[in-house]
């Protein structure tokens, strides 16, 4: 009798009990939230006294649950994206291009998400952020594993002075000092004509110079001649770095401003894409540029705008939009994988905050915020907390 075909003998591949692997992608829920801040905090364009978020959860068929944040400052005034916009969308359009597709598949995830909304990236950082930390926990994994593994586990981390009020703030900065907790602070300006601001920077930098680094961030508030006028003034003050001085539309003038600068300047709000950096990095617009989930669509997003960064020789600044220790951790995540950090980062949100929406608040020490050790982004949400802040 002829031999019949071979059939291949199949055995399956033992799988531990434990380990229940089903990745698929079961139900996305999306929370607004509203946290008071502990005082007042003044940009150039706006001023908040609490913060608002979107915490996205998703929910596994293997059980597991992760999340994620999207932050704004108020409304859709940083940027276009506001807690009310992105939540709808996600509801709308973004959470049914994913139910049923497998959690871990992130670039194909990243590319339906695209595919069902433009820009957008606030809504689209908190869903991957979410589906990273459920990843992470089903295999045991912290985020940055997934993502390339860690560099560092901390980071030198600025906090922000924001009120307006010089004396306040120098009284803040020295409380900062003395709990060993920031030795680095970004002071907001544009709020007010450039002499005021040079007037209070001139105080400040008397008070804190020589035990502490001060940058600036105008939050594009100023013109061209203004900018021209205030960068030597903010050199002669010890001033390190100036942060988007211009409006994001006007790379050029950055770039002209740039080849005149005493000190560095940072790219904030005109770098949202990996097509944006490239542009900076081909008019030479900046010297460094501040890093953000809600600006790159999440943590792949965030590496990507990194590795052309560091393609046209830009340093990185780890930047922030106020995040509790849920979005704070997911930057920190993606911050510890990155190949050079040269300017820290600015993930004081959780100390913004009269109450963290997480058990264990992350950890501030010695001028360094510490990358947490546990599963996916390594934070446990506080249910409670995000009770008592849900908007109803
Ligand atoms: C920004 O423009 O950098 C970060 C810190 C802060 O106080 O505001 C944010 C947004
Ligand atoms: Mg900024």
């Amino acid at each position: 009798m002829p031999a019949g075909p071979a059939v291949m003998e199949i055995r399956p591949i033992p799988v531990p009990p434990d380990l229940r692997r089903d990745l698929t992608i079961e139900a996305v829920s999306t929370t607004i939230v509203d946290v008071p801040t502990v005082r007042r905090h003044k940009l150039s364009q706006l001023s908040v006294t609490a913060q608002s978020y979107v915490i996205v959860e998703i929910r596994l068929r293997n059980g597991a649950t992760g999340v994620g944040e999207a932050a704004t400052l108020g409304g859709p005034r940083w940027s276009e994206e506001s807690v009310e916009g992105i939540k709808a969308t996600i509801d709308a359009h973004l959470s049914p291009a994913i139910l049923g597709q497998s959690a871990e598949r992130f670039i194909a995830i990243g590319t339906l998400l695209d595919a069902a909304a433009k820009r957008n990236s606030a809504a689209k950082g908190a869903i991957e952020t979410a589906l990273i930390d459920a990843v992470g926990r089903t295999l045991g994994l912290p985020a940055h594993q997934l993502l390339g593994g860690r560099v560092r586990e901390r980071f030198p981390v600025f906090w922000t002075l924001a009120s307006g009020d010089p004396g306040q703030e120098i009284e803040e900065a020295e409380a900062k000092l003395s709990a060993r907790l920031h030795d680095r602070f970004k002071i907001k300006v544009g709020a007010q004509p450039v002499e005021a601001d040079l007037a209070r920077l001139t105080r400040l930098s008397a008070a804190l110079a020589g035990r502490a680094q001060l940058i600036v961030d105008a939050n594009q508030a100023w013109d061209e001649p203004t900018a021209v006028r205030a960068l030597p003034a903010l050199a002669d003050l010890g001033i390190a770095l100036a942060e988007q001085p211009l409006p994001a539309w006007n790379m050029a003038g950055m770039a002209r401003l740039k080849a005149r600068s005493p000190i560095p300047l940072m790219a904030d709000e005109c770098v949202f894409s990996a097509h944006d950096m490239f542009q900076a990095g081909a008019l030479a617009c900046a010297d460094v540029v501040s890093l953000k989930i809600v600006k790159h669509g999440g943590l792949f997003g965030l590496h990507k705008v990194a590795a052309v960064a560091e393609a046209a020789g830009f340093s990185l600044y780890g930047g922030c939009l106020l995040e509790s220790s849920i979005g704070a951790a997911a930057h920190l995540q993606a911050f510890a994988g990155l190949n050079t950090l040269a300017w820290g980062c600015e993930h004081f949100g959780p100390h913004i905050l009269t109450q963290d929406l997480v058990l264990e608040p992350l950890v501030i020490r010695d001028f360094h915020i510490h990358l947490p050790s546990g599963p996916g982004i390594g934070i446990e949400l506080d249910r409670a907390q995000l009770a008592r802040f849900a908007r109803t």
